[in-house]
C-alpha cells in the first residue's frame, strides 16, 4: 500500500527498515506525527540532532534531523525540524571529508567517520510531497548517518574492527 496522509495516497510506497511495505498496518499521519512528537522530545532532551524511527522501534523508512544554536555544535548554523520519508541519497562527486559522529544508540562514544561531501538528497515531507536538498556540512553528515539507520548501519560500521570491537565489549559492561 501507499503512504496515506490525511485520507490521500502518496507517490511511491512507505517502505519499512527491512524494506517491506509497513504504511498500510501502520496507517501512515498518525505514526508520521507520532515519530515527530517523539523526536522532538528526544531532541530536547538529549541535544541530538537528528533521529531515525527504527532507533525508537517504529518500522518505517522516516527520519527527522533539526537543530538550534546547539551547544555541542556551535559553528552549525541552524536547521528547522525536517521530515524525510523514504529518503534517497546520491553522492554528487568523489570528494569524501572527515567528520566527528556521535549516536544516540551508541552512547557515549565519537570517532571520525569519512563520508561524501556533496550529497544530494531526496525524499517524500511531512505532507508526502516530494522535495529535494542538497545539505552541506554537519546537516549532510547528520543526513547521511540518519539514512544508514534505515539500513540497519551504525557509524561504528565505518571503523576498523578492533575500533568497533572495543566499543561493544565497553557497551556489554554497562549492561
Ligand atoms: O545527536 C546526534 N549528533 C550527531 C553528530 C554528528 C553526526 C551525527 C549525529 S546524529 C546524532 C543523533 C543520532 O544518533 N541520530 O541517529
Ligand atoms: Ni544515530
Amino acid at each position: 500500500a501507499a503512504l496515506v496522509v490525511d485520507g490521500h495516497e502518496q507517490a511511491g510506497p512507505a517502505l519499512g527498515a527491512d524494506g517491506t511495505d509497513q504504511a498500510a498496518k501502520l496507517g501512515g499521519r498518525g505514526d508520521v506525527a507520532a515519530e515527530e512528537d517523539h523526536a522532538e522530545g528526544i531532541d530536547l532532551a538529549q541535544q541530538g540532532a537528528g533521529l531515525a524511527a527504527p532507533q525508537i522501534g517504529v518500522n518505517l523508512q522516516l527520519v527527522i534531523f533539526g537543530f538550534s544554536n546547539n551547544a555541542r555544535y556551535p559553528d552549525a548554523p541552524p536547521v528547522p525540524e525536517t521530515v524525510l520519508l523514504n529518503p534517497v541519497i546520491t553522492p554528487l562527486s568523489d570528494e569524501m571529508e572527515e567528520g566527528w559522529e556521535g549516536c544516540l544508540s551508541v552512547p557515549g562514544y565519537y570517532e571520525n567517520v569519512e563520508r561524501p561531501l556533496h550529497i544530494q538528497v531526496r525524499a517524500l515531507d511531512r505532507n508526502g510531497v516530494p522535495f529535494e536538498i542538497k545539505p552541506e556540512g554537519l546537516l549532510a553528515v547528520c543526513i547521511q548517518h540518519e539514512l544508514d539507520h534505515l539500513n540497519g548501519k551504525l557509524f561504528v560500521d565505518y571503523l576498523s574492527n578492533l575500533k568497533r570491537q572495543r566499543i561493544r565489549k565497553q557497551l556489554e559492561k554497562q549492561h
